[in-house]
């Protein structure tokens, strides 16, 4: 798909290990919650964020806020790595200011979606994935034929121009296909434009 960019293994072993123990560092000040839909179905993924901005879900609706819904505190800095991906990788001369960080345990996955709630849809989105890997399901914007691939911790991709608006989701995560993470599962960091 036009826009979509892949670069597999783009982490090393010890940078996954590294970025991994500054998200988890981070949870423990912006722990990890389960949102439930604006219809009130909690999601099988559970969320937290870095940086200035933090997407939610509750019963008033998707949006991007300063602070954790749960603990009420500001969101914990973007680290330092993750902003410099972004830059190399993507070229967007203006920074990130959300990182959504989502936690795949057990039958955890995402439905098939866009994401419409960054102001800007010109700005790239970036994804890491770090843990067990993913089965990934993307098709056009406008529907039609999906295609699905995995992806393994360390890998990252970004969706730039059609793909930005591409439909997207995790139809299952690989149980025991990485030690990385210590309980298990797979932890996604997307990297955006907000506001
Ligand atoms: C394609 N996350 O947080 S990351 C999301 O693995 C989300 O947690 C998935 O979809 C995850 O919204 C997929 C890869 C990804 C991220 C954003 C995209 C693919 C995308 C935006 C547009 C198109
Ligand atoms: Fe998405």
């Amino acid at each position: 798909m036009e826009g979509f960019r892949f670069w597999p293994g783009a982490l090393s072993a010890s940078a996954q290990t590294e970025l991994l123990a500054e998200v988890l560092a981070a949870a423990e000040t912006a722990p990890f919650y389960r949102p439930v839909t604006p219809g009130g179905r909690p999601f099988s993924v559970e969320m937290t964020g870095l940086g200035p901005l933090g997407w939610v879900s509750d019963r008033a609706g998707y949006r991007y806020q300063p602070t954790h819904p749960v603990t009420g505190a500001p969101w914990p800095s973007m680290p330092q790595t993750l902003r410099h991906l972004w830059r190399d990788l993507t070229g967007w001369p203006e920074p990130p200011d959300a990182c959504l960080v989502n936690r795949y345990r057990g039958p955890a996955r995402m439905g098939l979606h866009q994401d419409l709630d960054e102001r800007d849809h010109g700005a790239p989105v970036l994804s890491v994935s770090l843990g067990d890997t993913a089965v990934f399901r993307i098709g056009p914007a406008g529907g039609g034929p999906t295609r699905s691939l995995r992806l393994a911790s360390g890998d990252v991709c970004a969706l730039t121009g059609p793909a930005r608006l591409a439909r997207h989701g995790i139809d299952r995560v690989i149980a025991g296909s990485s030690g990385l993470v210590p309980d298990g599962g797979r932890i996604n960091l997307t990297l955006r434009r907000a506001l």
